[in-house]
């Protein structure tokens, strides 16, 4: 008898549909198959946050008729199975013809290529019953509860977050979609920062606490009923304690999955301007009874709260960052975010080696705003948590608004910014489809 042909194809679904089902059969049908279900890490930076864990989904699929094997893919490229495997055939749908997939199928090809292997594509079936599946599956993953509890999970796996700041529906589509590909690997960011700096300057106002919480609530539901990723809210100071334990709560309700409050008092300014405006540190038993208070508000074991330091911004000192990170974490604190406005990351850096002698557990949070040369595989190695991209999607489009403006001031008709500045009105009209 002649061998059996060896077949391979990748799954990374939760919702099992008559549409898998046909391509698992086509491929059972050309030899023996071995399935490679993709981590929940791998689903989640290109597509969705799982429902069902990769361990589950690979039950599924084992379970599924025609499937002989099922193997743990770690990596959207098809390099690691195809050179442990060397399958005769790999099979998929021809949607990855287009889109982000498009340099996968063609690293795929050329290692088939390399020792005869081929590509064998079936139509991919679109119904609308199939993409609606879909977006019930996306609609559970912003109930809150769901939402909620991600962060700490995709922490828990991956060791740390990168997250983007998003202060409106658009900006929270920009986070939660934008996609690259990096050496046959997608990478998206894991979640959003709701920054007070940049809600503020959305607005026209200063970054002093005066858009107040309803405000700020405004404008995380916008990014909450446009996204799935976990959220960050910018605490500003938390204001007074017997306030702050109601803003748990309401956070906590709708999904938030932590929140940062910073140790200043009186009217607050923003970090970034250091000492060169009068700004006030709390004091650290006031401010470990605010963290106290906040950890006893919270109903669910997900929520976070971190603690924000600002004693290197305010020139108190490295001693002071330590003993009040270590007092933080005592009160209860989930995670402290060490703030710093240097360009070099020296500081920072000593503080993160420092804590993380002494304290293996509480998260660790940076903002590279002002030392923004490190990468962030240098903060992982050093043991951050989470890093947050503060301002950058409002920084970025103020100066593109501005040299459209101007442009139309100048030459007195829109057609030069049109052709320069602006996408087309087409894009515009489609980029929110309706649902
Ligand atoms: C914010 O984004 O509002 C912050 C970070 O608090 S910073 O602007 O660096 O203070
Ligand atoms: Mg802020």
């Amino acid at each position: 008898m002649p061998e059996k042909k060896r077949v391979f194809m990748c799954m990374s679904t939760d919702v099992v549909h008559g549409g898998h089902i046909e391509i698992i059969n086509q491929a059972a049908e050309l030899g023996e198959l071995t399935v490679g279900v993709l981590t929940d890490e791998v689903v989640s930076a290109y597509k969705r946050y799982p429902l069902l864990s990769c361990e589950e989904r690979m039950k599924i699929v084992a379970g599924l008729k025609g499937v002989a094997h099922v193997i743990k893919q770690t990596d959207i490229s098809y390099r690691e199975p195809l050179k442990t495997l060397r399958p005769d055939y790999v099979v998929h749908g021809d949607d990855w013809r287009i889109g982000f997939q498009k340099p996968v199928r063609e690293e795929c090809i050329r290692l088939l290529e390399e020792y005869g292997g081929k590509l064998v594509e079936f139509p991919y079936s679109r119904s609308e019953q199939y993409d609606q599946l879909e977006s019930a599956a996306r609609s559970q993953l912003s109930i809150p509860d769901i939402r909620r509890g991600r962060l700490r999970r995709l922490i828990e796996q991956k060791g740390m977050a990168v997250c983007m700041e998003a202060h409106t529906g658009l900006t929270g589509l920009i986070a939660e979609k934008t996609t690259v590909m990096e050496q046959g690997t997608i990478r998206q960011f894991d979640g959003m920062w709701i920054s007070s700096l940049c809600d503020s300057t959305i607005k026209g106002k200063p970054d002093t606490e005066l858009v107040d919480f309803s405000s700020r609530l405004n404008t995380i539901n916008d990014i909450m009923e446009v996204t799935t990723k976990p959220i960050i809210l910018d605490g500003d100071t938390g204001g007074l304690t017997e306030h702050f334990v109601y803003m748990v709560r309401s956070l906590e309700r709708l999904g938030v999955s932590a929140v940062i409050i910073e140790d200043k008092t009186g009217l607050k300014k923003n970090s970034l301007f250091g000492t060169e405006v009068a700004q006030e540190q709390d004091s650290v038993e006031n401010f470990c009874h605010k963290i106290a208070e906040g950890k006893r508000a919270q109903k669910t074991k997900d929520f976070m709260l971190i603690a924000r330091i600002e004693s290197l911004i305010l020139e108190k000192g490295m001693e002071d960052a330590l003993a009040r990170a270590r007092a933080y974490a005592a009160a209860g604190a989930d995670g402290v975010m060490i703030h710093s406005r240097r360009k070099d990351p020296d500081e920072v850096f000593e503080f993160i080696r420092r804590f993380r002698t002494e304290n293996r557990h509480t998260l660790l949070v940076v903002v590279p705003t002002s030392y923004n040369s490190v990468y962030e595989e240098e903060f992982k190695e050093r043991g951050v948590n989470v890093v947050i991209y503060a301002n950058h999607l409002i920084r970025s489009s103020y100066p593109a608004m501005c040299q459209t403006a101007e442009s139309i001031l100048r030459c007195h008709r829109a057609k030069e910014a049109d052709e320069q500045y602006c996408m087309s009105i087409k894009n515009i009209l489609t980029l929110i489809p309706e649902e």
